[in-house]
């Protein structure tokens, strides 16, 4: 037995409420056969035995201790490095019940299937019991869970991405409900990789992938998929968006969560530093989270957000000091770097980092110029407590999280659709994002840069059917409700000329200001049948130029081509059949008319 294996298991009563969490531990015990069994308790001592057994064994790179202290590299097998939305499943009883936007097996396949490939799968290897919290610990919208893992490169991203340890295991021994996740990487091969999710028995079983998304289980598997599903019955909401807090020069701070697809700009969106001109007048931008947000309705009707995560999976390509110094602040000290290249003097690097030249590819070859392949891969990625962020919240520690001014949702267009736009009331905005089209990115294998609808970004992390799941949006507009307004954004139109059209990253805190100006009603905007515009003179512009094309691109409406896309939607709509809510259809209907 290692070291960290000699650990007792979790207090041992048959009539605490661990009861449950023991016995479930013994059955994956008896199904896996590991060595050893090590309860997490998430201390520094056990993180450090971690990460020299890591270093030991090549699964870890210590990086140039001066320039990146207690900072590591790691290189995942060549085949994991994405997400694989192909096998990832929802199993529910009802294939209806996880609809045509996920893949389905019914729950005795699921389980089926992924137990054989547990089967034995742990032998020689040691059995980590990862107790997390995914929210402030003692918030009442946070949500506990277990992973079970053979993974020590998971247990060490898992510390930093959850509340892992001991007070999450003493708050799910108070409550003694978690979600219980298994995970094997087991051989590592792409024919033997599923993620399974089964909603009713808040279970979750991932086999084959050590990739952050398909086996650090608190993200999207239990704060989405399964969260989502939660959330259904429980009246909330949990998302794939960004929180972030913007001050302005009165010292008032509004909330807005933002939903954009994987790899779109959340991080440097949720960490962004005002231009210059704003910094001096005092605005200032405050981080509460990058990925996900759980929100529900409080005693006052607003809806109000955890961010359920305490660290950032941000994606390395494209970070820089240009794009988001901040995220290079976060991440120059204690923090895992996965796939990224490195410079000579053993320095983390990816494209668009800076000028220096990288000298190891990700997969640790000498990188050869030749080529013209990436060296980092474009998916790599660091792994960082949000603390470590110089712009983090203090209120993202509030256990009753911040109330939500605005909602925005966005996606990669490189045509037709403008800078902004403001939904004219709920069902509208439901209809904004429902409708949300994007270009797939590196963050999921398969073609990049391929246009599809990612209804409110969660495509891939609904886990239910999404008719269902609209009708669940629709459902907040209720009486005494004060909902947050509900914008569009898309910061990725180009010109004919394919050059972006909008500067992007901390320019983007100009069209921030236009929304909560919105909200407090000191914004102009001209009503279109696709929503309120702002006119150039609504946004500041100081020091920006922009030509005819700019201007009309990024701040007009293209009738003809609306009104095709909204044929497109009704017909994207049509796609989930009756389930489908009407209200929906009659919003996408009052819109083609308008457009006609
Ligand atoms: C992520 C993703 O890692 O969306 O956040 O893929
Ligand atoms: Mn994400």
């Amino acid at each position: 037995m290692n070291k960290l294996s000699q650990n007792a298991p979790a207090k041992d009563a048959g009539r605490s409420k661990l009861a449950a969490l023991n016995a479930w531990v013994a059955e994956v015990a008896a199904l896996t056969r590991p060595d050893s069994i090590h309860w997490c308790d998430g201390s520094d001592a056990e993180n450090d035995a971690l990460i020299a057994q890591m270093e030991a064994d090549g699964t870890l790179i210590r990086l140039n201790t001066e320039t990146h202290p207690r900072s590591w590299l790691h290189r995942s097998h060549p085949d994991d490095v994405a997400r694989v939305e192909h096998l990832t499943f929802v199993c529910t009883p009802q294939q209806d019940d996880a609809g045509p936007n996920n893949h389905w097996m019914p729950p005795a396949d699921g389980h089926a299937k992924m137990d054989a490939l547990f089967d034995g799968c742990m032998a020689g290897r040691t059995m980590y019991v990862i107790p997390y919290c995914m929210g402030p610990i003692d918030s009442p919208l946070s949500r506990c869970g277990v992973e079970i893992t053979d993974s020590p490169y998971v247990v060490a991203n898992m510390r930093i991405m959850t509340r892992m340890g001991a007070p999450s295991l003493a708050r799910i021994e108070r409550e003694g409900s978690f979600v219980k996740g298994l995970h094997s990487i087991g051989e590592l091969d792409p024919n033997r990789r599923f993620i399974m999710h089964f909603p009713e028995e808040l279970t979750i079983k991932s086999y084959g992938s050590g990739y952050g998304g398909n086996a650090l289980l608190g993200k999207k598997c239990h704060a989405l998929r399964i969260a989502s599903y939660q959330a259904k019955s429980e009246g909330w909401l949990a998302e794939h968006m960004l929180i972030l807090g913007l001050e302005n020069p009165q010292g008032e701070t509004h909330y807005i969560a933002a939903a954009f697809p994987s790899a779109c700009g959340k991080t440097n969106l949720a960490m962004l530093i005002p231009p210059e001109g704003y910094r001096k007048d005092g605005w200032k931008v405050w981080t509460i989270g990058d990925d996900i947000c759980w929100m529900r309705p409080g005693a006052d009707g607003r809806l109000y957000a955890i961010n359920p995560e305490a660290g950032f999976f941000g994606v390395a390509p494209g970070t820089s000091q240009t794009s988001n110094p901040n995220a290079l602040k976060t991440i120059q000290h204690d923090t895992i770097f996965t796939n990224v290249a490195v410079t000579g003097d053993n320095q983390p690097w990816w494209e668009g980092l800076d000028k220096r030249e990288p000298a190891i590819d990700w997969r640790g070859n000498d990188y050869d110029f030749s080529k013209g392949t990436p060296a980092a891969h474009p998916n790599s990625r660091f792994t960082v407590s949000a603390k470590q962020c110089p712009s983090y919240s203090p209120k993202a520690e509030d256990p009753q999280g911040v109330p939500i001014s605005a909602i925005v949702f966005g996606g990669r267009r490189a045509s037709l659709v403008p800078l902004v736009f403001e939904a004219r009331d709920w069902a509208h905005g439901v209809l904004v994002g429902a409708a949300m089209g994007s270009e797939t990115t590196a963050a999921a294998t398969g073609a990049v840069g391929v246009m599809r609808r990612d209804p409110m970004a969660m495509k891939p992390f609904c886990g239910y059917n999404f008719a269902d799941y609209f009708s669940h949006w629709l459902s907040f507009d209720k009486p005494g409700a004060k909902l947050p307004k509900i914008f569009h954004v898309n910061w990725f139109r180009k010109g004919d000329d394919g050059r972006f059209l909008w500067p992007g990253f901390g320019d983007n805190l100009r069209v921030l200001e236009w929304m909560i100006k919105r909200v407090t009603g000191e914004a102009g905007a001209q009503e279109t049948p696709i929503g309120n515009l702002p006119n150039v003179e609504d946004l500041n512009v100081a020091g920006l130029e922009f030509g005819n094309e700019a201007r009309d691109k990024l701040f007009g409406f293209d009738q003809a081509g609306w009104r095709a896309e909204f044929e497109s939607i009704g017909e994207y709509l049509d796609g989930y059949g009756p389930r489908m809510p009407q209200l929906l259809r009659k919003e996408q209907q009052r819109i083609t008319e308008a457009l006609n």
